[in-house]
Order: structure tokens, then sequence, then C-alpha cells
């Protein structure tokens, strides 16, 4: 059954033609070229090998930045993007996240000139794949201990240590990767490095058995004496604010994201609901159901209404990192609540792979804890609204 959007309070009113050309596009792509393939790639936990190139022709990837050939979108035309994908399969949103907000957004931001011509063209035309190294096996959360470490020896600096959990590790061209440089002069501080494919004493391996985002690739990056030229660094960056800064674009892109999987679980129900019967009626006849479709319908009308808020904030420039994180967790609280919710008015067929909420409800495991979890935020805010740090 063709899909035709979720929009109780005339959401559609607020968005401009310009997003509203987007949305329709991105629909259109997502229902006929994607949506019939997800399931084998999610049954089988593979990638769809050409997703970054189409993504590519259709302006999608990086698509808030400007110049080097991005499509220099405003926030809420590249969040519709981001709602799009997600309906489809949160593993393809993840690619084009990573891609745009955590890779192309740190090199345009923290880049060399050099850095941006070589990167950012390939890399909006899907030719050229990245991957974004800040977590790893020991400090998730807290990516400020980070053992991973650049020392400078003559020309060179000589990288060292583990990435873990690394969205697009295993197919990217180059890793954006964060490690406490030691430059010989002065305290150590956070800086990031561009690492090629290929690069002696670089490796990856790829995370296998994950029951969440299986249509997306997972891995491990390895630096062993990795040597590096000195312009591998971006100059434009220093301390954790670095990688902290491109969190907060992706975030935005994950509220905006997560409504997708949410509208797809509350249609998947409402229709499941209509058509089937037990006792004397279709399911959605009866009162204990349509409370939960009520719950679903008002969860997305308030995140909807959330992002819309916050896109225009962050064009006016006024957006604080810590409306990002109650956008973040708010919408992945009742993204997950959705999907829990659609598989079990699915009854059994909801933990097949021919409905697509449970696919939902894996995938949306990973993201209330990725990008922050949703205790990370929770604290962010409490720090804001007490002035008292929870965290240490
Ligand atoms: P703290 O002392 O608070 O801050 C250190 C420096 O950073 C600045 N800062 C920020 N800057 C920009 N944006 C933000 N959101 C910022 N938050 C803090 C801060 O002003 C300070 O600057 P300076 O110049 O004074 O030094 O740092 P902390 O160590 O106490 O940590 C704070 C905390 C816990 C909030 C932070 O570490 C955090 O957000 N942790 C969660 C980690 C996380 O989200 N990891 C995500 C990894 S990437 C990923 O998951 C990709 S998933 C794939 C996909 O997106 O699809
Ligand atoms: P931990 O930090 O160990 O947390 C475990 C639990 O403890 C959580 O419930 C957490 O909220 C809680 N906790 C921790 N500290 C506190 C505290 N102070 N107070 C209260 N509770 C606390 N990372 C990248 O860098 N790049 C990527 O591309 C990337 N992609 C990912 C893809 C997937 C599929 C997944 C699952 C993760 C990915 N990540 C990526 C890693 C992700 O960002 C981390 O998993 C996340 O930041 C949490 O870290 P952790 O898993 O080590 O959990």
């Amino acid at each position: 059954m063709a899909f035709n959007g979720v929009d109780y309070f005339a959401i559609d009113e607020l968005l401009t033609d310009e997003e509203r050309m987007v949305r329709d596009t991105f629909r259109r792509f997502v229902d006929e070229e994607l949506m019939p393939h997800i399931g084998q790639h999610f049954r089988h936990g593979t990638f769809p090998k050409d997703l970054p190139r189409r993504l590519g022709a259709l302006g999608a990837l990086g698509a808030s930045l400007t110049g080097y050939g991005c499509a220099g979108l405003g926030p809420n035309a590249y969040g519709i993007i981001m709602q799009e994908l997600e309906r489809c399969d949160s593993g393809l949103r993840s690619f084009a996240s990573v891609q745009g907000s955590l890779v192309m957004y740190p090199i345009h931001a923290y880049g060399s000139d050099a850095q941006k011509e070589r990167w950012l063209p390939a890399m909006a035309r899907g030719e050229a794949i990245g991957c974004f190294g800040l977590t790893e096996p020991d400090f998730g959360s807290n990516p400020g201990g980070m053992l991973t470490n650049a020392k400078r020896v003559g020309d060179r600096w000589v990288l060292n240590g583990e990435k873990r959990w690394i969205t697009s590790g295993g197919l990217a061209d180059v890793a954006v990767v964060w490690a406490r440089a030691h430059d010989g002069d002065g305290e150590p501080a956070i800086r990031g490095f561009l690492v090629p494919r290929g690069t002696d004493g670089f490796t990856t391996r790829d995370i296998e058995g994950k029951f969440s985002l299986r249509a997306s690739v997972t891995s491990e990056l390895i630096f062993q004496d990795c040597a590096l030229p000195l312009d591998a660094v971006m100059p434009g960056a220093t301390g954790l604010r670095g990688p902290l800064g491109c969190l907060n674009q992706a975030r935005f892109g994950i509220s905006w994201g997560v409504i997708g999987a949410a509208m797809a679980c509350y249609d998947e129900a409402l229709n499941y609901t209509r058509d089937r019967k037990q006792f004397s009626r279709p399911l959605a006849g009866y009162q204990l159901v349509q409370q939960k479709l009520v719950d679903m319908l008002e969860d997305i009308t308030s995140a909807q209404l959330l992002v819309w808020r916050l896109g225009r904030l962050k064009e006016a420039g006024k957006a604080r990192p810590q409306q990002v994180s109650m956008a973040k967790r708010h919408n992945v609280r009742i993204a997950l609540h959705a999907a829990r919710t659609a598989r079990d008015l699915l009854g059994a067929n909801g933990v097949t792979d021919e409905y697509q909420c449970g696919r939902h409800m894996c995938n949306l495991e990973s993201v209330f804890t990725y990008e922050g979890t949703d205790h990370m935020h929770t604290l962010i805010m409490g720090q804001d609204i007490t002035g008292l740090s929870a965290f240490e």
C-alpha cells in the first residue's frame, strides 16, 4: 500500500516549497528504489553497495553544506531527507548521516583547502565513502578518555590505537580519526586526522552478529604505528569540541530521521489493525488498540513539531546543543515506542521480516545508544537546567 505521510497537524503548511519538493523526491525514490530490497539486505546483513552513488546523484550527501558540489539545502530539507531514508531503514540513514554530518562536515568546517578539494566533491557524488572514528572499546559515552594517540616523529604523525563500532568503517575510503596528539610542545590535545584506506598500519575488521542495523557496516579500526604526513591533521579543530561539534549536526539529522521509522510503524499498524479481524470486528475497532494508535500519532506529531522548530532555530544560527539533545532523546524514545507498539499490534506477524516494524524496532535500539545514549542526553539537559554536572 502506498505511503501517504503522517501529518495530523498540517505541518506540511509550515514547509517551504523547497522542503516539500525534497520530501516528494525522496519519498518517491525510497518507495520505488529502496523499499523493495531492504528486507533482503537486513536478512542477509548486506549494505546496498550502489546506495552511495545513487544518493550522490540526488544531492543527498552533505546536502546542507555549500560549495564542493554539495546541495546547500537548509537544515529542515536535510532533515526531511534523513526522515525519508529512515522510513526505509535506520541503517541507510546512518550511512548518509555519517557521510554528510560526521565526515564531510568536519572536513568542510575544520579541514585545509587541500583536504576539502581532495575529499568533498568525491564524497558529495558518493564516489568516496567516509567513516568517523571517535568511540573506542573502553570509551563510548566518555570519548574524552580516549587512548588512541598520534605522536609527532620527524615529518610524520604516528598513530596507534583502536576505534570500535564505526559505521561504514569497512567500506570507507577515508577515516576521520580523533586521537590525542602529542606534537612535542605543550600538553597533548585531541585532533582529527584523515586516514585514507590502504595506509600502512591501518586495518579494519567488520563486526558480525548484529541484530540491529544489519544493512549498515559497523567496524573496528586498528592503527599500529600508522605513519601519516603532517598535513593529515585537520588544522581547524583542537580539543573535544571538534568531534562534539560534528555530533550536533548528526544528532539533528537523527532527530528528523527517526520520525520516518515511527511513521512507517504507525502506518503499518494502522493498516494491519484495520484489516485484521479478531472476535467480532477489525482490531482497530477495539478501544485498547485505538488508544495505542492514538498515542503513536500524538508522539509522532510532537516529534515533528520539535524538529521543525529546531531546524528553524538552526537556520537562524540559534540552535543550542542542549536543544539538539532534547530532540534526539525525545524523538528516538517515541520512535522506539512506536516500533515496539506496532510489533505488539501485529501479533505473531510482528516478529517476521515480512513486516517492517520488527526491523525498525531492532534498528532503533542502536539509535537509542549511538550519537549519545538516552542517559547522556538526559544529563546534558540536566546540566543545562540545573547548572550542575552529573557526568563525573
Ligand atoms: P565537556 O567538558 O562538557 O566538553 C569538552 C569541550 O567540548 C565542548 N562541547 C561541545 N562543543 C560543541 N558541541 C557540543 N555538543 C559540545 N559539548 C561540549 C565544551 O564546551 C568543551 O569545550 P572547551 O573548549 O571548553 O574544552 O566534555 P565531557 O568530557 O564532560 O563530555 C561531555 C559529554 C558526555 C556530553 C560528551 O562526551 C558526549 O556527548 N558523550 C557522548 C558521546 C557520543 O555521542 N558519541 C557518539 C560517537 S559517533 C556515533 O555514535 C555515530 S553513530 C552513526 C550515525 O550517526 O548514524
Ligand atoms: P557505554 O558508554 O559503556 O554506556 C553503557 C550504558 O551506561 C548506557 O546505558 C549509558 O547511558 C550508561 N552510562 C554511561 N555513563 C553513564 C553516566 N555517567 N551516567 C549514567 N549512565 C551512564 N561511534 C563512533 O565513533 N562512530 C560511529 O560511526 C559509530 N557508529 C555506531 C554504530 C552502531 C550500530 C552502534 C551500536 C554504535 C556506534 N558508535 C559509533 C558508538 C556509539 O556512539 C557508542 O556505542 C555510544 O556512544 C555509547 O558508548 P558505549 O557503547 O561504550 O556504552
